[in-house]
């Protein structure tokens, strides 16, 4: 019953947490589930997380930015990823190949033709049968994550992408939404604004329209 969805959206969009009530929800259902993260969900792909999320000491290009999150992509997707589909879980994925064309493509201008190639490159064609944009204000996302940045832990505080200006994050929304708008069948757009039990329930919606949602024996779960 393998499925593959991703979990997208600006910064502070509620991915994350809907990721793991998601998660959860299926599991409930007996679902095997592998959820996991870009850039991460490997040892190399945690390593490559801290180089690019660093707050400053050492500088990292836009070409360089978009070549280590292929090359954290291609390795998450060839040790965890498809494996994890191969052996019939549902894998659920924070942040996938849509992130690269929003953020380098929308947000730094980099030529989204050669990102499209080096996505299927880095996914080896890999395509999710479902993605959730989670979309909100910019200012509403950015709220989110300065609320959760100004907590007591160092190391929740801004990454390099929360310190960037407004406008680029108003390019990436835009870019998310087009991107949606082109692949309709693939994307469903959530209001992320709502409370998490809101948009919790509009992810369940989504879900049980896949053909591979699970029962248990006698009904569901
Ligand atoms: N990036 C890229 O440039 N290119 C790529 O190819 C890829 C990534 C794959 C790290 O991503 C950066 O990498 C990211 C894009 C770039 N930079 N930015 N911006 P990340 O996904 O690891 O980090 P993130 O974007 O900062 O996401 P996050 O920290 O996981 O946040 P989130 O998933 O959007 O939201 P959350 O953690 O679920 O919630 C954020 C806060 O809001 C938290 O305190 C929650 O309790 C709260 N929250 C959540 N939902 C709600 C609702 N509904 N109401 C109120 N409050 C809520």
């Amino acid at each position: 019953m393998k499925c593959f969805i991703t979990f997208d959206g600006i910064e502070g969009c509620g991915k994350t947490t809907q990721m793991r009530l998601a998660e959860a929800w299926l599991r409930e259902r007996g679902a095997p589930v592998l959820a996991t993260a870009e850039p991460g969900g490997t040892p190399l792909g945690r390593k490559i997380r801290e180089i690019l999320l660093n707050r400053g000491s050492w500088a990292i290009g836009a070409e360089a930015e978009l070549l280590l999150f292929a090359a954290a992509r291609a390795q998450h997707v060839r040790e965890a990823i498809l494996p994890a589909l191969e052996r019939g879980e549902w894998v659920l994925c924070d942040r996938f190949a849509d992130a690269t064309l929003a953020y380098q493509g929308f947000g730094r201008g980099l030529d989204a033709g050669f990102i499209r190639t080096l996505n299927a490159f880095s996914a080896q064609t890999l395509k999710p049968e479902m993605t959730l944009l989670f979309d909100l204000p910019v200012e509403a996302g950015l709220a989110r994550a300065k609320k959760r940045a100004s907590g007591v832990r160092p190391e929740a505080a801004e990454d390099r992408f929360e310190q960037e200006e407004r406008a680029f994050h108003g390019r990436i929304r835009e870019g998310y939404l087009s991107l949606a708008a082109a692949e309709p069948e693939r994307f469903r757009i959530i209001d992320g604004a709502g409370s998490v039990e809101t948009v919790h329930r509009e992810v369940c919606r989504c879900l049980e329209t896949l053909p591979q949602i699970p029962f248990r024996e006698g009904g569901r779960a």
